[in-house]
């Protein structure tokens, strides 16, 4: 029988309330023993998931680590949102009565840790002392070793950021289930992930994969937070990176946060360089690649916005030296980075994905791809498949990044000067365009449409919707989120700009992008901060202010011909066709606030002039 009390006892775990918690689910989940975890426990935690062969050594002071097969990226379909009040009810939420969904979940995960440890993680999604730390506290109570160590990367975690809480902390249990079985992506599929919004309860079973089984980023940090400023009518939550750009010559600062679906580049943004030949000029902080809190502040009437994280859970694929070389130095030996779902050389320890290098290693001896096959052994018909999962990944704490901004956790946050969408568009959305009203800027997310990517099972290439990215991490009806997002913003007497942005058009006949990207995705938002100050002044199209060609500081790129008048062309007929799509996605939500729809109808009645 182990001594759960004297393991807490020893652990300085104090809060009663977490510790009814932690007995609860103990008992129910059928654990055979409990560890509390402390961030100081790493080391020991690494040892062990070594030991056991859970990770293998990727070079010095790196990990290696494989997901079960079926268990590669979130799952939007067996996600839902659960409350009591059948009027919380929304499009994108997935609502499911509480009262049906919790009984359904603890059936599940009884006696589904029997044989295995259960780790308490308590952690804080902010940086401590921020004015929104009451939302930010959480338990997850976690069966898998990988998951603690990922939690311990991208989160603060420790017991003293609960002791003191009495009963305001986000119950979050993660029980990973037997992988082999739950029927993933069938009809009989077994997997829930439930967060259980004004329970403040996360209850996730079957799955020990990113936002399914990391309860205190996406569940938490995403949709238990967006519920909960809501809820208190205080702030928002939303997946959004967050960036400063210091002007070295005039010494300004300015401060950038923004929304792109999942895998659309928000990790690459937030980690850009300055292209060299801007270099001197410019300098990029990193403050965040996924979450941002946003709250208008009385004091100066800005918005504040924080990053809730302490690490970041990045896409491998195409990151090297050229498009992201601070996420190369943020991986690099010592950092403590555990990779999942790469390929490995298990005689080299060396990891690999695709456009690490522009071809694969030439030499395959040792090579395993994702799945743990050799590549040497690899039939005729698996030859050309990915050595890597598109969707595998890196896990490292803020501290690695070398452009971490110097005050990142300054609990107060920062000063937000613009509000960017964007995603992946491979026609009609301009390289940018700034929105000015308010009410526009809203609308402009709400209509945020992308193709979906391989964060999602099963949606790869999917044109879609996708409200301010928050389409997988919808909490409430999204009439009511419009109408938050115009209080909390509206509150703000200094209000940012509103832009949208697209790395990701194509030329129709040969399929090349545009745009480079990547580091050179800068210059974009240069002209932003330009027109935002005055600077510049654009020219106004129905959807908004686009650069000129001479507005935009191309200094140093190499262009192809006709591409930048192309990247900079609102093309009309294409857009009016784009209205009929937005009337229809509108539609779809009751109680949208009258603003947005005015917005709509201005946009669309400008179009109508211009053809
Ligand atoms: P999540 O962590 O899933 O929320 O994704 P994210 O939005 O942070 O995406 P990330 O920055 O990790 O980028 C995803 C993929 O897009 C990577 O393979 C990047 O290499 C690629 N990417 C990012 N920025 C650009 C760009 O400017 N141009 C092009 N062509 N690809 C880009
Ligand atoms: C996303 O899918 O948007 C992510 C990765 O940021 S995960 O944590 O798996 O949700
Ligand atoms: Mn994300």
């Amino acid at each position: 029988m182990t001594d759960i009390d004297g393991v807490m006892d020893a652990a300085g775990l104090s809060n009663q309330h977490v510790r009814d918690y932690v007995h609860r689910y103990f008992e129910l989940t059928g654990a055979d023993r409990i560890e509390v975890v402390n961030a100081s426990d790493d080391a020991r935690l690494l040892r062990e998931a070594l030991d056991a062969g859970e990770l293998a050594p990727a070079g010095e002071g790196r990990y290696y680590s494989r997901s079960h097969p079926k268990d590669t990226a979130r799952s939007e379909e067996r996600t839902v949102v659960a409350t009591s009040n059948p009027a919380d009810a929304g499009v994108y939420n997935n609502w499911r009565p509480a009262a049906e969904m919790r009984p359904l979940l603890e059936d599940r995960m009884r006696g589904a840790s029997a044989g295995k440890t259960m780790y308490v993680v308590p952690y804080l999604m902010a940086p401590p002392g921020s004015p929104l730390e009451a939302f930010a506290a959480g338990v997850e109570l976690t069966d898998t070793r990988t998951v603690v160590l990922h939690m311990i990367r991208m989160a603060r975690v420790g017991v003293d950021h609960v002791n003191d809480l009495g009963d305001s902390f986000v119950r979050a249990v993660h029980v990973t289930g037997d992988l082999d079985s739950l029927g993933q992506g069938t009809p009989d599929d077994q997997r829930w992930f439930v967060t259980l919004a004004d329970e403040r309860t996360i209850l996730h079973y079957g799955s020990s994969y990113g936002g399914n089984a990391l309860l205190g980023k996406i569940a938490h940090g995403l949709r238990q937070a967006t519920y909960d400023g809501w809820a208190s009518g205080d702030f928002l939550a939303e997946q959004f990176l967050l960036l400063g750009i210091t002007d070295k010559q005039t010494g300004r600062k300015y401060h950038v946060c923004g929304g792109m679906p999942s895998a659309s580049g928000k990790t690459n943004l937030a980690m850009t360089l300055a292209p060299d030949a801007l270099g001197d000029r410019y300098r990029v902080d990193f403050y965040g690649d996924d979450i941002a809190w946003l709250r208008a502040d009385p004091d100066d009437g800005r918005i504040y916005a924080i990053n809730p994280e302490y690490g970041a859970f990045g896409v491998a694929k195409d990151t090297n030296e050229k498009t992201n070389p601070t996420a190369v130095e943020a991986i690099a030996e010592g950092t403590g980075t555990i990779f999942t779902n790469v390929a490995y050389n298990e005689q080299t320890q060396d990891v690999w994905w695709e456009g690490k290098t522009k071809f694969p290693p030439a030499d395959v001896t040792g090579w395993r791809d994702w799945k743990g096959e050799l590549i040497s052994e690899r039939s005729e018909e698996e030859k050309d498949a990915p050595w890597a999962h598109p969707n595998s990944r890196f896990t490292t704490t803020l501290a690695n990044i070398p452009n971490i901004a110097p005050d990142y956790e300054n609990p107060k946050g920062v000063p937000v000067d613009a509000i960017i969408f964007g995603g992946r568009t491979r026609d009609r959305e301009p390289l940018v365009r700034a929105v000015t009203d308010l009410a526009e800027g809203v609308y402009d997310g709400l209509t945020l449409g992308a193709e979906a990517t391989f964060a999602a099972e099963g949606t790869e290439g999917v044109l879609r919707y996708d409200p301010m990215s928050m389409r997988p991490f919808m909490a409430y009806p999204e009439g009511a989120y419009a109408a938050h997002w115009l209080k909390v913003i509206g509150a703000a007497t200094d209000q940012p700009i509103f832009a949208h942005v697209n790395w990701f058009q194509r030329d129709p006949e040969d399929g090349h992008f545009l745009w480079p990207g990547y580091r050179d995705n800068l210059r974009p938002l240069l002209w932003l901060m330009q027109l935002r100050n005055g600077e510049v002044t654009g020219r106004q199209t129905p959807v908004g202010v686009v650069p000129t060609p001479e507005e935009l500081d191309l200094t140093g790129m190499d262009l192809r011909p006709g591409d930048l008048d192309t990247l900079l062309t609102i093309d009309t007929a294409r857009w009016q066709q784009e209205m009929a799509h937005r009337e229809e996605h509108l539609a779809q939500f009751p109680d949208l606030p009258e603003a947005i729809w005015t917005a709509h109808r201005r946009v669309a009645a400008a179009l109508d002039d211009q053809a």
